[in-house]
């Protein structure tokens, strides 16, 4: 292999190192185009974000590391909207002012993001990474791949903008990992690599390396302890996670916690993100991919609007019948079809109401309560 992850090199502190990140032309662009804030002697600069907190973010610039605040540019976008949050793999316009400050006071535009929806609350989804070209959807080969788990994740991914991949881990607990693989991917993954991989030997890894050396940024997701804090390890090699200086290095198998965008030994980056229990989606898009197999054949049932449920003509049913499609399929997708259109109906309807709306509403709300509390007195 052509690479050697343990060997020295500079890590932060050139320009080169911003490429390196993924910036270009095109970035470079949006860059110029953001919200400028014209100061002598105040210069402006882009940076990506590796890591943030509230109200502040570890980005890293030509010039290496820099932590900058939220700017009041920032602060009133994310009232507006809390998708606007300045998100781990962000590309942003830092500022740094005379008193030694430094401001992030625009997020530039998004290629993708990996959203995942609010089940309680809000209807406003929360950006886990931004700007990622490849979601590796993590899952642990042995004892127990969890299926469901991983349609689900495949449709975040797919419907994040990034390229989904499927990499199963601990390959080496079983004796028939190929096999076992082999059949996942063309169950729940068709069409999208596959990787099987025993993290302590760095097999399998060649793929993700691969993908890494072309600049791209690779966000891991999955449930926790399925070993992506263990792929990012052997991905980097531990002599660059030591010597690399982009915030907190992440400490072998202690659960994550926060998301961290890790520089690739030879470019690239790494998100590595803590185990989610579970993953709400946004919309339907992605389970269209993920489920292309049942979309193709609901194509053929009788009836267009077939819930394949017992509907006569169903050309789904039959399949399961047949053994084409497995039923915790069909299954699976019933459940994640109607979680997704029921979250797409609440994100729709959240675009939909005009603010004036929303507040004609309250203020009925108010007065009827006020009239009942008089009624009941
Ligand atoms: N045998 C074997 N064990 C592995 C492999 N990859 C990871 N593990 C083990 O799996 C456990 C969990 O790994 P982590 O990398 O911490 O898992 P994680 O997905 O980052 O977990 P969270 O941070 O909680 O989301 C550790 O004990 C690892 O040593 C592998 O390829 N083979
Ligand atoms: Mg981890
Ligand atoms: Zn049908």
């Amino acid at each position: 292999m052509s690479s050697d992850p343990t060997s020295p090199r500079p890590i932060l502190g050139t320009a080169d190192q911003l490429v390196r990140l993924g910036f270009d032309g095109a970035w470079s662009a949006a860059f110029d185009e953001s919200v400028a804030i014209v100061l002598p002697g105040a210069p402006a600069f882009p940076a990506r974000v590796t890591r943030t907190d509230r109200g502040a973010c570890d980005t890293v610039g030509a010039a290496g590391p820099v932590r900058a605040t939220w700017g009041a540019e920032v602060i009133a976008a994310v009232a507006e909207d809390p998708q606007a949050v300045p998100s781990t793999g962000d590309w942003v316009r830092v500022q740094a002012w005379p008193d030694g400050n430094q401001t992030i006071e625009a997020v530039l535009p998004r290629r993708s993001s990996v959203v995942r929806a609010q089940v309680r609350g809000t209807s406003t989804g929360q950006v886990l990474a931004a700007n990622v070209d490849v979601v590796a959807v993590v899952e642990a080969l042995f004892p127990d791949p969890d299926l469901g788990r991983i349609e689900r994740f495949m449709a975040l991914a797919w419907e994040s903008g990034a390229q989904p991949r499927l990499v199963l881990t601990k390959g080496d607990l079983g004796s028939d990992a190929a096999e076992l693989a082999a059949e996942i991917g063309a169950q729940v993954a068709a069409g999208c690599p596959v990787d099987v991989t025993v993290a302590h030997d760095g097999e399998g890894l060649e793929g993700l390396r691969s993908v890494l050396r072309d600049g791209a940024t690779v966000a891991l997701l999955g449930a926790s302890g399925v070993g992506k804090s263990t792929l990012l390890n052997a991905l980097l090699g531990r002599e660059v996670m030591r010597t690399q200086a982009l915030g907190a290095v992440q400490k072998g198998r202690h659960t994550t916690v926060t998301r961290e965008l890790h520089l690739g030994p030879e470019g690239g980056a790494v998100i590595d993100t803590p185990g989610l229990r579970s993953v709400g989606l946004q919309g339907t898009e992605g389970l269209a991919e993920v489920f292309a197999d049942v979309d193709e054949l609901a194509r053929q049932c009788r009836f267009h609007d077939c819930a394949h449920q017992s509907e006569p003509g169903c050309a789904v049913l039959a399949a399961i019948e047949s053994g084409e499609l497995a039923e915790r399929r069909l299954a699976s997708w019933h459940k994640l079809q109607r979680e997704a259109a029921y979250q797409e109906r609440r994100v729709d309807a959240r675009l939909r109401q005009a603010e004036l709306a929303v507040w004609k509403q309250r203020t009925m709300e108010y007065r009827r309560s006020q009239k009942e509390g008089r009624r009941s007195r």
